[in-house]
């Protein structure tokens, strides 16, 4: 017997746990200011997690799914991304779409259950939250598969957590780009967890990037909980596509230290050490560690930030209570281009008796 083909799988990781350095840096790093406003941006993400939740236990929002962990990754896929590429996200993306320029007081409509804020002016060509499942990476291979055709050097990146990776959507969605070599990048976020399902039930595989072999196409594990290595891995893969080197699945590793969502107890199914160990590896503290020790970063800076962050999340939480609920009429929205036939007839009954309710109200 011969060994007809062989694989590895790559794992990047510049910042250890404690924030020393397990690696060179790669030339973006090596002026250790410049990395600065990413540090900001997770922990103005983390603000506003916890304020969402805070809604949430106070009835001023609905369920909300928290981001608490994954700053890294979706800070490091925010600055990795051109404004004109095209974002899939899941429905754990806030953080993304913050970088993305989409206001974050969009994410408390979404979650108070407005679907005006599932709609990105400031970014109108990334996509919504998706909460089935999946469904979002063989939209992904579609408009990657467009901006194939239309030659433009754009990529469409997806994120999909690890839970999404057992859905046929994954693989159909990677078979398609790797046989078309199309400008696209899945991110799956290894967070541990499905709900209660965790990583080693969920999948025999050794990794989740080792899926995309079947596919033909290029995989690679980052730390998630590691700026840098985020920022290096998907850039990579994202430049890659971009000059039609095709796609790439990155594994990112990270650990859901929240809840499913705030309709779930993880402690049902999880033990207290389990969360503590991974509090020790969690992403914020470790980027503050680094540029502390590097004098990047002051202790008089994180008062400030926490100060600025506190500003803006009240900023955020007063747009969302001063937008004025949706009416009605909204449920006709945001699902079709143009509305279908069949519709229009029920959006002149509701706006009849809209008017009738008001005129015997007047009477
Ligand atoms: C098609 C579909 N099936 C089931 C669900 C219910 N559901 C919501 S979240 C979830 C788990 C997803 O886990 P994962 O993909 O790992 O993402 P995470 O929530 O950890 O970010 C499931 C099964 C759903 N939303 N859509």
């Amino acid at each position: 017997m011969t060994v007809a083909a062989s694989f590895e799988i790559r794992f990047t990781r510049y910042l250890l746990p404690d924030g020393r350095e397990a690696a060179d840096l790669p030339s973006f790093a090596s002026d250790p200011r410049a990395l600065v406003p990413d540090y900001r941006a997770m922990v103005f993400m983390r603000a506003l997690d916890a304020k969402a939740v805070a809604m949430q236990r106070t009835g001023q929002i609905g369920t909300y799914a928290s981001t608490l962990g994954k700053e890294a990754i979706d800070a490091g896929i925010g600055r990795v991304l051109h404004k004109e590429d095209v974002l899939l996200p899941s429905y754990r993306e806030s953080g993304v779409l913050m970088l993305r320029g989409v206001s974050p007081h969009r994410t408390l409509l979404y979650w108070g259950g407005d679907e005006r804020g599932n709609v990105f002016p400031e970014s109108p060509r990334d996509f919504p939250f998706n909460v089935p499942i999946g469904t979002q990476l063989p939209h992904a291979a579609g408009v990657a598969y467009a901006m194939k055709l239309r030659k433009e050097p754009r990529v469409a990146l997806v994120m999909c957590g690890d839970g999404a990776t057992s859905k046929g959507d994954f693989y159909e969605a990677m078979n398609a780009a790797g046989v078309w070599q199309l400008p696209l990048v899945i991110v799956a976020v290894n967070n541990h967890y499905a709900i209660s399902v965790p990583r080693h039930m969920q999948t025999k595989a050794q990794t989740i990037a080792q899926k995309a072999i079947a596919a033909g196409i290029d995989c690679e594990q980052v730390d998630g909980n590691d700026l840098i290595a985020v920022r290096d891995g998907v850039g990579r893969a994202v430049e890659k596509a971009r000059t039609g080197g095709g796609p790439t699945l990155v594994e990112a590793l990270t650990y859901r230290l929240s809840d499913h969502t705030t309709a779930d107890d993880a402690t049902r199914y999880r033990s207290a050490e389990e969360v503590a160990q991974h509090w020790k590896e969690e992403p914020i503290l470790r980027l503050r560690t680094w540029l502390h020790a590097k004098g990047a970063w002051a202790q008089e800076q994180e008062q400030a930030l926490a100060k600025d962050a506190a500003v803006h999340v009240q900023k955020m939480v007063q747009a969302y209570l001063e937008t004025p609920p949706p009416g009605p009429e909204q449920m006709f929205e945001h699902l079709y281009a143009s509305l279908p036939k069949q519709y229009i007839g029920q959006v002149t009954q509701l706006t009849e008796e809209a008017e009738s309710h008001v005129e015997h109200h007047a009477g």
